[in-house]
């Protein structure tokens, strides 16, 4: 079996690297498959902390692999899209979001329809100077799936957002970064490493405030105020019981830094 997502280890930082080149890593069902997989396995891996996820070559990912819809589609067969995104994308996406990790998209190259949907639903972005972001469906004839449609506006407005997607303008990694579309642009000489540098920054943090932080920001872009206060109090209380909790503070009492377990 071809593997289509490579997986490496270092300083608690899982990097899962798709891997299908030659097409810019564009999402076959296998790959998604191989995917969700890795995702799973990191996380319920307890040595992994944070999760990293780039691809191979000169692209992020392309979307969804033409080459599977294409025989079909152009016999005149009817194609199941609906069941093609839940059984492949929608648990790719559900997995990155309900993993109590953070998840880092580093956008190497090109992240285009369901590739950008990806990269949309990691909790942090970064990109490569050489990086194009592009919400690509429209040249298809198709609208934004695997979460585009409640990712995007939440990064930019409404407005911003059916524009990036009716017209599928290319966005650069530099317009990217201004309109909130990812956090840092690193060049692209070196990102890989700068990527990592930026993941270990997040691994040193303390694991379970961190998980406990994503789930409540998870909550809170659905929720009301009342509910996300009333999650607020009983996450905290899990935090508060951490020893990690009791080694910041007495670090703090000691003047020295936490050892975080
Ligand atoms: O099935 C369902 O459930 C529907 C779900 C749909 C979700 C979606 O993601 S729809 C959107 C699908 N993706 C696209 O429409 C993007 C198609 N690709 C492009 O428009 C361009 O490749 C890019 C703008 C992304 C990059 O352009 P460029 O010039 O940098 O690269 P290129 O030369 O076009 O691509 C390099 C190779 O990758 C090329 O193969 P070749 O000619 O060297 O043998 C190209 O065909 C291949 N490739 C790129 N994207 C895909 C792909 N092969 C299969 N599927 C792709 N999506």
């Amino acid at each position: 079996m071809t593997q289509l997502v490579l997986s490496r280890d270092q300083a608690g930082v899982r990097t899962l690297s798709l891997n299908n080149p030659e097409r810019l890593n564009a999402l076959s069902g296998e790959l998604a498959s191989q995917l969700l997989t890795a995702l799973q396995a990191a996380a319920n891996d307890i040595a992994v902390r944070v999760v990293v996820l780039t691809g191979e070559g000169r692209g992020f990912c392309a979307g969804q692999d033409l080459t599977e819809v294409a025989g079909p589609l152009l016999q005149g067969q009817g194609l199941d899209l609906s069941g093609h995104l839940t059984r492949h994308y929608q648990p790719v996406i559900e997995a990155i979001r309900g993993m109590d990790k953070p998840v880092i998209a580093a956008v190497n190259g090109v992240a285009a329809g369901a590739g950008a949907s990806l990269a949309l639903a990691c909790d942090l972005r970064v990109s490569s100077s050489e990086a194009q972001w592009v919400q690509i469906f429209s040249n298809i004839a198709l609208i934004p799936d695997a979460g585009s449609t409640w990712f995007l506006p939440q990064l930019v407005d409404f407005g911003r957002a059916f524009e990036l997607m009716s017209l599928a303008e290319k966005v650069s990694a530099q317009q990217a970064l201004e309109l909130g579309l990812c956090q840092q642009v690193f060049s692209a000489d070196n990102f890989a490493e700068q990527a990592q540098a930026y993941a270990e920054q997040f691994a040193a943090r303390p694991a379970l405030a961190l998980a406990l932080t994503k789930r409540a920001l998870n909550a809170a872009m659905t929720g009301t105020l009342s509910e996300s206060l009333a999650l607020e109090a009983e996450l905290q209380q899990q935090a508060g019981e951490s020893a990690d909790f009791r080694e910041g503070v007495q670090a703090f009492m000691e003047k020295r830094s936490p050892r975080w377990r």
